[in-house]
């Protein structure tokens, strides 16, 4: 910890209601020009930003995000981290992201509050067992951490799970990934941004990307709020309204955008010291540190930008969460929000360069992308400084969808896209 950030100047900034507290990062107004614009101030545009500076020392960087940082899914997730996909491809990338995460507080002298707790994914039925039992095996020959339990295990493992479970979702087992848990969403976004800030990166909020200039075929400027900003590279990293920038590039993506939700409850005593998630249920629960139960819900079942679900799929999966865990039936809901997903047919991400040159793209990552915030960002710096995939994104390009070598990771992605 540096002298700025001791204990001396937590009090003094304490003591002074915090009026004299450094900014974290500057707010510069934006060059005429950059070697590189990304445009998106979540995890993955600030991660990636980071990366690029720190990996590949290309600092004249800027970051445009439209609102503040991390307004968008990375401030509204459920904050599971795990890495037990099924897939070689994602396992690699994954796996790769959690080695992250397990450095991450170090590495940006920022503390983002992983919490190794483990996750479990329960199974309901026989072909749940069997479909995770080949993913445990998938995992382990991918040397990802990965465990299958009996109804017996769950329950030592998760005392207030009731295994009946209301006869509606008996649970007969689960998969377990001890090294899976939970981190600090929006510290993530603020360590990045501050680790990213030191190293000469600007960061630029309440600044949308409106547009593209590209001539003969490359990129030359974005067009924003605050002016056109000339660019040799662009980077987008817009969850939710991929293929609304791509669309303003000129290409199309097959991306569909749908709102995942979630919901906390009043904080009380410690009740639960894992994750849950029941891809049948749609629904998965942690405890927060202040206490909070975090539980998220399902996907709405149609196209829609606005950042909050419909009643209907909250009052479905409160249903069945009350029937997996008896005892949060007389617990109170505080908030409820939501965010915009874009996910892809096969339920992987598109890291990818694109047809405009010097144009690149990330996104797709559907309702699980918190997760690989770390290995997203630092994949992307290396596609991007080097103007070709590195090996672990090679399989996540756009033209998979031309080629049919799809990566279909519905089982392992949690909630249904
Ligand atoms: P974002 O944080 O959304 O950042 C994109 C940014 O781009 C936004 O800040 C937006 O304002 C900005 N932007 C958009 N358009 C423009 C423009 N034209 N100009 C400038 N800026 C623009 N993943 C997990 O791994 N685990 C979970 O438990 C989990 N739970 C989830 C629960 C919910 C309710 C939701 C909504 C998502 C969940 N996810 C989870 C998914 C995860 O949140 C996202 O995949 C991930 O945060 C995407 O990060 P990002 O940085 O790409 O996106
Ligand atoms: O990807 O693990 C996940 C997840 C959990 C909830 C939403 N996404």
């Amino acid at each position: 910890m540096t002298a700025r950030y001791s204990i001396f100047s937590l009090l003094r900034n304490a003591l002074s209601y915090h009026e004299n507290w450094p900014a974290a990062w500057r707010s510069p107004e934006p060059k005429a020009s950059y070697d590189v614009v990304i445009v998106g101030g979540g995890g993955h545009g600030l991660a990636t930003a980071y990366y690029l500076a720190k990996e590949h020392k290309i600092t004249n960087v800027a970051v445009l995000e439209r609102g503040w940082l991390g307004g968008g899914n990375t401030g509204r997730n459920t904050t599971i981290v795990r890495s037990n996909y099924l897939w070689d491809e994602s396992a690699a990338l994954y796996e790769h992201a959690l080695k992250l995460w397990e450095t991450m507080s170090q590495e940006l002298n920022y503390n983002v509050m992983f919490s190794q707790r483990g996750v479990l994914n329960l199974a309901h039925n026989q072909h749940d067992l069997r479909e995770l039992s080949r993913r445990v095996n998938a995992n382990r020959l991918n040397d990802v951490d990965s465990e299958l339990l009996d109804a017996r295990q769950v329950k030592e493992f998760c005392p207030i799970i009731d295994l009946r479970a209301n006869g509606r979702y008996p649970v007969l087992g689960a998969t377990l990934q001890r090294r899976g848990g939970t981190a600090r969403h929006d510290a993530v976004a603020w360590g990045y941004a501050r680790a990213a800030d030191a190293l000469g990166v600007d960061i630029i909020q309440e600044c949308p990307v409106t547009g593209f200039r590209i001539s003969n075929g490359r990129i030359q400027a974005v067009e924003t709020g605050k002016g056109a900003i000339e660019a040799k590279k662009v980077a987008l990293c817009v969850a939710g309204h991929t293929s609304v920038l791509a669309e303003l590039a000129g290409f199309r993506l097959p991306i569909h955008s749908v709102p995942l939700q979630a919901l906390v409850s009043e904080p009380v005593k410690p009740v639960i010291d894992c994750v849950v998630m029941s891809n049948a249920i749609h629904a998965y629960v942690s405890q927060s540190d202040k206490g909070e139960l975090v539980i998220g819900a399902g996907t709405d079942k149609f196209i829609g930008y606005g950042q909050r679900g419909s009643l209907p799929v909250t009052e479905e999966t409160l249903g069945a969460v009350c029937e997996l865990f008896p005892m949060f039936r007389r617990m109170r809901m505080m908030r409820q929000w939501g965010g915009t997903v874009d996910t892809c047919p096969d339920a992987s991400p598109i890291v990818s360069k694109t047809p405009v040159e010097g144009l690149y793209v990330n996104g797709g990552w559907g309702t699980g992308g918190f997760k690989s915030t770390p290995g997203s960002g630092w994949v992307y710096a290396h596609t991007i400084a080097e103007d070709r995939p590195h090996p672990l994104n090679e399989a996540f390009d756009m033209n998979r969808f031309v080629t049919g070598y799809l990566i279909d990771e519905h089982g392992a992605a949690a909630v249904a896209h």
